[in-house]
């Protein structure tokens, strides 16, 4: 699968190259190509922000090099169409758009995301992107502004390298055990239980008995109590939605 990231910080994505990720792209498993927006300016002084009109505090981004950019990435991906109005909506790539005022980036979001073939990023910076890009670029992208969480970020570029993470890793062969990805949180609507590994006795701590029992059925019978106990506790928005699918 091929990821385009579009910002003025192209190296800022340069932990793309390290750890499973980077292994995955050096085995091409995983594509990323990182755009800088200044590219695409002509001024003297490669200008990518002015003024918000209707006044207030910032400066936001120049529609026209976004334009100029996302048709460049759309131009490039794997199955870009000769002529873009000629594609259905199925085939046009992803365009994620890392904001605070977007919809939740989740795990079943993600799963989604790992099937396309082509998933690009604009990384906005300032008080944001002009709005107009958004419905301009619905001609080549399914556009999807896409928030982390309830919190404000400097710019888009550590959301672009979470989401990279996490869509990178459910592409089959990035992560060596499939396994390993089922029994994880959210998988399955609820948080991980506890972990546990050798000495046995650590510092006067046990690891609890019953996973030195041998017996399989009782061992995932306490890991699933753990799970609700842990989802309970830490995340009753989780432990609502799960309680009342059953
Ligand atoms: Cl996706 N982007 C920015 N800029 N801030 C955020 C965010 C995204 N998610 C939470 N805060």
């Amino acid at each position: 699968m091929r990821f385009d990231v579009v910002t003025i910080f192209p190296e800022y994505l340069a932990v793309l190259d390290v750890s499973l990720l980077g292994r995955a792209r050096r085995e091409g498993l995983v594509d990323v190509h990182v755009h800088d927006l200044r590219d695409f300016t002509f001024d003297r002084h490669r200008t990518v922000d002015d003024t918000p009109y209707g006044g207030g505090a910032g400066m936001v981004m120049k529609p026209e090099p976004w334009a100029l950019a996302l048709e460049h990435v759309a131009a490039q991906g794997p199955a870009a169409p000769a002529e873009p109005s000629s594609a259905a909506p199925g085939d046009r790539p992803v365009l994620l758009v890392p904001t605070p005022s977007g919809e939740r980036f989740t795990q079943r979001f993600a799963r989604e995301l790992a099937e396309r073939e082509h998933v690009a990023i604009a990384c906005g910076r300032y008080e944001g992107i002009d709005e107009r890009v958004f419905g301009w670029a619905e001609e080549l992208f399914e556009v999807r502004l896409v928030s982390l969480g309830d919190y404000v970020l400097n710019g888009g570029e550590v959301a672009a390298l979470a989401m990279i993470e996490a869509i990178g890793r459910l592409v089959p062969g990035v992560v060596g055990n499939p396994a390993s990805l089922v029994e994880e949180s959210h998988e399955d609507g609820l948080l991980e239980y506890p972990v546990y590994t050798k000495p046995a006795d650590w510092r006067g701590r046990a690891v609890p008995p019953v996973l030195l029992s041998g017996d399989h059925g009782k061992v995932a019978a306490w890991r699933r109590a753990q799970q609700e106990e842990r989802t309970r506790e830490r995340r009753p928005d989780l432990w609502a939605a799960y309680d009342s699918e059953d």
